[in-house]
């Protein structure tokens, strides 16, 4: 209690430190528009932009009772636009101002108030005003001085998202003469520290930051500003910050935003084969490495392959994949050959942003007493213990508690007799990997399509998770000489409660694709895993 007294104390004396507001002091009302929409009786020559729909909405509405409603956008530049004619001037300022509010979707948004113009050769695009606003707020984004570049021609002003294609409201969209104020939504904006939603940051804040720490009633729009270190809850800490803030003792809040479980993703429900881009082959000029590491395991001393994605740093956390190659193959087939190079494959789809950094290991089943179906043992044994306590994972410790903790972010796959390894670390160690890639090749732990389908089915039951614990992405291709030992069991699978068949593994647990035409060939099996892997990693297997 005596940090709160001292902290209100020093918020009387504070406000030198406040943050000065955006909109320009002393700015006068316009008496006129050059531009007004209000949307009351129609779209006001409003159009969708890109595939965007617009229609008026009495649903939300910042004035009057109706908005426009912009929906079914599939790029973040898709929006709501208006052209703007002949009465606007290049190389001229005006002030402009559009009110906006979504209700679905993440808790804060990054929206763009954008010009589209063309300078005599080819379309510009030139921002008026941007701001994060919260969800369900109706959020002011104006700018009262903007010019007009000059040479501008074909003029379109629209709003637009950094990202994502969530549907969104328009209200009292207006232009007016340079430098004036154009009454907008207060508030509604993301800006930590600014409890009072009106754009300054300053002792007034940290009064409403004191009384709701003990406020029965919690808006949510100000708690997401009070939370002022991204830590998804307020607590008298962020009190604090705010106070060193406004006291000139630190200059911005830490981010202290949670590592998130999983990354979220959307998933095709019937994902079709789709090569990698020829270039993913070639080396990328953001490099991951390829790391040789020998180890002495249950059956010897042997060697594996670690490749840890560009900027990898030791103090993150890593989802992990083990790929194992087929019959006749080594620890050095995915790195080393024409036909993988998979490390460069990996490196651009790390890079475009397609996959999540994560660490892939090529071990090995060949040694003295190793085989393909009994790889699971040295797997569980000295492989996973061995990797992961030099390399970080999301295992906490390679005790087998913390290695079976952290099986949502370990996956392991391969190719031929690595496919046949894979269906037997799933038989065997499934309390060690939430997800698997068989490619080309069958279960050998039983006969009969029946028989393997059953034998994998049961080992589900005898660990004792469901159909939302472990996923599996097989494929093969529809030439490859594993497809007709392979499709029966899947087929047998299908029918079994244990596997929910489809790519969506928000809804179901398993999938088999299959691509036309190809054979038994790493040349081929390397486009599986660029499709599959992304679809990994983004269950919580809760
Ligand atoms: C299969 C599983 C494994 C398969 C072939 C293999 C033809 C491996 C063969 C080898 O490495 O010799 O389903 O189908």
């Amino acid at each position: 209690m005596k940090n709160l007294l001292s902290l209100a104390a020093a918020a009387l004396t504070l406000s030198a430190a406040a943050v000065a507001p955006q909109a320009s002091a002393g700015a006068e009302a316009p008496d006129s528009f050059l531009l007004s929409c209000s949307f009351e009786g129609g779209d006001d020559g409003w159009s969708g932009r890109g595939g965007a729909n617009v229609e008026t909405s009495n649903n939300a509405s910042f004035n009057g009772s109706n908005a426009l409603y912009c929906s079914n956008r599939s790029d973040s530049w898709n929006g709501a636009a208006i052209s703007l004619g002949s009465g606007f001037v290049a190389g001229q300022a005006y002030s402009f101002s559009a009110n906006v509010r979504y209700d679905s979707g993440k808790d804060t948004a990054l929206y763009h108030f954008t010009m589209q113009y063309n300078d005599g050769s080819e379309d510009k695009y030139v921002k008026i005003a941007s701001a994060t606003i919260i969800k369900g707020k109706w959020a002011q984004l104006a700018n009262p001085n903007f010019t007009i570049p000059e040479g501008a021609s074909d003029i379109t002003v629209y709003i637009e998202t950094a990202k994502g294609t969530g549907d969104f409201f328009v209200d009292d969209v207006k232009i007016a003469e340079k430098g004036s104020k154009i009454e907008g939504a207060l508030g509604g904006k993301y800006i930590p520290g600014d409890l009072c939603s009106d754009g300054v940051i300053d002792t007034f804040d940290l009064i409403c930051a004191r009384n709701l720490i003990v406020a029965a009633d919690k808006p949510s729009d100000m708690m997401i500003n009070a939370d002022v270190d991204q830590s998804k809850d307020y607590a008298v800490n962020d009190l604090v910050l705010l106070d060193e803030f406004l006291s000139g003792k630190i200059t911005e809040f830490p981010d202290n935003t949670p590592e998130e479980e999983v990354t979220p993703f959307e998933y095709d429900a019937n994902k079709q084969f789709k090569e990698a881009p020829g270039n993913y082959f070639n080396k990328c000029e953001q490099q991951g490495k390829v790391t040789k590491e020998t180890y002495n395991g249950i059956r010897g001393t042997k060697s594996l392959y670690v490749y840890t994605p560009y900027n990898y740093a030791p103090e993150k956390k890593y989802n992990i994949f083990y790929l194992m190659h087929g019959g006749g193959e080594n620890e050095n087939t995915l790195f080393f050959q024409d036909d993988t190079m998979i490390q460069n494959m990996l490196d651009h789809m790390i890079m475009n942003g397609e996959l999540d950094p994560l660490i892939v290991v090529t071990p090995t089943f060949n040694g003295t007493g190793s085989e393909a179906a009994n790889f699971y043992e040295e797997f569980r044994q000295s492989v996973v213990p061995f990797v992961e306590g030099k390399y970080s994972t999301y295992a906490e410790s390679t005790s087998a508690e913390d290695i079976k903790a952290s099986r949502m972010h370990r996956a392991y796959g391969g190719f031929s007799m690595g496919s046949v390894s894979t269906w037997a670390v799933m038989q065997n160690d499934l309390d060690m990997v939430g997800y698997l890639m068989p490619l080309s090749g069958d279960h050998w732990g039983a006969n009969g399509a029946y028989g393997k389908a059953k034998s994998l089915a049961d080992a589900v039951d005898n660990f004792g998770y469901t159909n939302r614990q472990f996923f599996i992405f097989a494929a093969t291709g529809s030439d490859d000489i594993a497809y007709p030992n392979v499709n029966p069991q899947v087929d047998e699978m299908k029918k079994m409660s244990q596997f929910k068949f489809t790519s969506d593994f928000s809804e179901g647990n398993f999938y088999f694709m299959v691509a036309p035409g190809k054979t038994h060939w790493w040349g081929y099996v390397r486009h599986y895993v660029y499709d599959a892997l992304p679809y990994f990693f983004h269950e919580t297997g809760e």
